[in-house]
């Protein structure tokens, strides 16, 4: 069994333009700041990254909690802990810290990075997802027009994307939709609300329920199941939880009350690629189909989800989109998109990926480093 001896964590924040400014129901981006981990480990190095933003917005977290939670209690509990034999027992070391998850999902990556990199074993292997390439979707962000938006989709679809998936908020939601249903009749489509409606507009979610969407994402509270369970039962339209989903046993209590009938995984989200891998297992029990959802991640977490998407239970193509739709120039080497509309998962040990240092020197900021403490 393969063990290894962390000798050092290093923390940084990373700072990367994006193409176009993505707006949400909660908030615009202009950037993609994240905590970027560097486990070292004898000759090994190991790369995690955290999906928190600048802001608590979307989640709890935000980037300077995770890194004060990080350096203060997580990574202090990992190295007093001693050499990882396991992987579980990042997770385990952690527990004891209530909530932080996407703190310690970027803990975990990181450590696992290192420990299948000794192991000279692949992230896909591990998790035991067969499926290369795998299917891809595409996240569009609120513009402030129709024309804008359908502008960007057809870029998309002439790229090959599978399914494209529209933000909406109170104010650009019916009108928008229908307008670019009808220029897109034929298009899988999907709305993301993150979680900006209340059961008040069941008569919105009745009309999107006429224009043959694949799904509504996260339309009602980011922390409520029971109203979802309502919505969903006047909807033909399956719902799918987001920000709802934040581990397994939400999982599984969601789907028992009829909340989603499809759910988007995240891992940073749910606190890590083990918890992820039982969200899907729990899903694939019940037949609920699943898909890897993302958080604009630079090339290093972008891996993980590729690798997370070729998982049997994962049968809807997710917003795993490549490198470009995002940055200019990525952390790491660029994920392409193939003409058919599905990129190839990392093969090489661990994550399979790592930063190309001249784009890591440019990017960083902030660099910290944490040590076991001398016995
Ligand atoms: O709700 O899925 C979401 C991005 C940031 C935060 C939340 C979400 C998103 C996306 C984009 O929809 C997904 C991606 O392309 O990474
Ligand atoms: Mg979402």
């Amino acid at each position: 069994m393969t063990s290894i001896a962390i000798s050092s964590i290093e923390l940084r924040e990373i700072v990367l333009p994006l193409v176009r400014p993505f707006r949400t129901s909660f908030g615009e981006d202009v950037e993609k700041r994240c905590v970027l981990l560097r486990v070292e480990a004898g000759d090994v190095v190991g790369w995690g990254e955290c999906v928190a933003d600048v802001e608590p917005r979307y989640a709890e977290e935000w980037n300077g909690g995770a890194r004060e939670s990080l350096t203060r209690f997580l990574i202090p509990s990992v190295l007093a802990g001693g050499p990882i034999s396991d992987p579980a027992q990042v997770a385990e070391r952690v527990r004891w810290v209530r909530g932080h998850r996407m703190a310690k999902a970027a803990l975990e990556m990181a450590v696992l990075d290192a420990w299948l990199r000794a192991g000279r074993l692949s992230l896909a292997a591990f998790v035991g997802a067969g499926r290369d390439p795998v299917p891809c979707g595409v996240s569009v962000g609120i513009a402030p027009t129709v024309e804008a938006m359908l502008e960007e989709i057809q870029g998309y679809l002439t790229k090959g994307y599978r399914r494209v998936k529209l933000k909406i908020e109170p104010g650009r939601d019916l009108e928008v939709v229908r307008r670019i249903r009808a220029e897109l009749p034929d298009t899988p489509l999907s709305v993301d609300a993150n979680a900006a409606y209340t059961p008040a507009d069941a008569p919105l979610f009745q009309a999107l329920d006429e224009l043959g969407l694949v799904m509504i994402e996260q339309p009602l509270g980011h922390d409520d199941l029971t109203d979802h369970a309502r919505l969903q039962a006047r909807l033909r339209t399956p719902i799918c939880l987001d920000e709802s989903i934040r581990n397994a046993h939400d999982a599984v209590a969601a789907i028992e009350m009829g909340a989603c009938r499809v759910i988007n995984i995240k891992p940073g989200r749910v606190g890590g690629l083990l918890e992820a891998k039982r969200v899907h297992d729990a899903a694939r029990e019940r037949e609920v189909p699943v898909w890897i959802g993302g958080m604009l991640e630079t090339g290093i977490a972008r891996a993980t989800n590729l690798a997370m998407a070729g998982l049997p239970g994962v049968t809807m193509p997710g917003d795993t989109s490549a490198s470009d739709r995002y940055f200019r120039e990525d952390l790491t080497d660029p994920f392409v998109l193939a003409p058919d509309g599905t990129m190839a998962v990392p093969a090489g040990p661990g994550i399979g990926v790592e930063p190309r240092p001249d784009r890591l020197a440019a990017c960083s900021a902030g660099i910290e480093r944490v040590e076991p403490a001398v016995p």
